[in-house]
């Protein structure tokens, strides 16, 4: 029997214990970020079991419809959106939140206020809801410096400010990675404690990978760098084998798979779309930021992603994220680029 094994089975390590282990490095610590994340995690248990349930929700009514109570039923990014931001207001530890839902930012009220901004998509890739396919929520956590006094300007700071970030995956397991600026943990929800274990300790990005991950649809929009990085991913130049191709139109998904397996995930710019498509405060910066934390690395094809300095909440940007070294190849194609102009 293998005792040792056994007593790392019985000696879980929940969420919660962890950024209570890391809170005693900070003695100034009073405990505020843990009563945050704690009311993350609450958000992130409802939008699970709610996700899980999305196929069953048929029986009981469309999105749109009445349920048998005569209710209206509301669709899951608008509940899961309503979750999100009661469960930080309750926690008194925000004071701003921008939420991909919701047009304008909400300012807490002055007596539930706290030091934290808190950025997010509570259901990111909802096209994928109706097929089952996995979907996520994503955040990221900045700091104001004095909470009597806020203004939007507190959430339009570059991304390398934010003093946490992570996402939540509703797959074939809901799996809750995080990341407090020190390294990456990955922590796996077990339905039966209701408790998110940790399960991916300090999680690194191999150094290269064998994956490229790209809506290939849009090729013919796309710039030349992007084009030409494409093209090398399937027939290297070096004699190497190509890349495999893997594309889910999930961010939370593509990034999952790109952060634990290698490899690079690209949504462009193209000519139709010339910031891209992803959202910068709650898509690009709090995934750059874990990717950094991983060891890989961001670009947006002009600058580091987490350089970047906001103007508008709802801003877009192209990125470039995962292995360092697929990051560096479409870095010097843009360089490349940029000496010929
Ligand atoms: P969705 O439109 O389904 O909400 O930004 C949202 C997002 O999904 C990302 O999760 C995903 O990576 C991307 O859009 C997919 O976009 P394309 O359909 O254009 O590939």
């Amino acid at each position: 029997m293998d005792h040792a094994a056994d007593a790392h089975r019985t000696d879980l390590m929940t969420i919660t214990r962890y950024v209570l282990n890391e809170q005693t490095k900070h003695p100034e610590s009073r405990g505020d970020f843990t009563i945050l994340l704690s009311h993350i995690v609450l958000g992130c248990k409802f939008v699970c079991s709610a996700v899980n349930k999305a196929g069953l929700a048929k029986l009981l009514g469309l999105a749109g419809d009445k349920n048998v109570q005569g209710e209206e039923q509301k669709k899951l990014d608008v509940l899961s959106n309503e979750v999100f931001v009661k469960a930080l207001i309750s926690s008194g530890r925000t004071c701003i939140l921008v939420s991909e839902e919701d047009e304008e930012a909400t300012f807490v009220d002055p007596a539930l206020r706290g030091k934290y901004c808190v950025v997010f998509d509570p259901l990111d890739g909802s096209s994928n809801i109706d097929c089952g396919v996995s979907i996520g929520t994503i955040f990221g956590i900045y700091t104001v410096k004095d909470k009597n006094e806020v203004t939007i300007n507190d959430v339009l700071q570059p991304g390398k400010n934010m003093v946490a970030a992570g996402y939540c995956m509703y797959g074939s397991s809901c799996t809750l990675v995080l990341s407090t600026g020190s390294d990456v943990n990955g922590f796996t929800l077990d339905p039966s404690l209701g408790e998110f274990i940790l399960t991916h300790p300090n999680i690194k990005i191999p150094r290269k990978g064998k994956i490229y991950s790209v809506n290939e649809g849009n090729a013919k929009n796309w710039d030349g760098p992007t084009a030409k990085f494409v093209e090398k991913c399937k027939f290297p130049e070096d004699g190497s084998s190509p890349k495999s191709l893997r594309y889910i139109g999930s961010m939370v998904a593509d990034v999952h798979r790109t952060l634990l397996y290698g490899g690079i995930f690209l949504y462009p710019a193209d000519k139709k779309s010339p910031n891209g498509k992803l959202r910068v405060l709650y898509e690009v910066f709090p995934m750059s930021f874990l990717m950094e934390q991983a060891g890989g690395q961001a670009f947006t094809g002009k600058q580091r992603a987490l350089d970047l300095v906001p103007t508008e909440i709802h801003q877009r940007s192209p990125i470039f994220l995962g292995s360092y070294d697929e990051v560096e190849e479409i870095k010097s194609l843009y360089a490349a680029e940029e000496s010929k102009a």
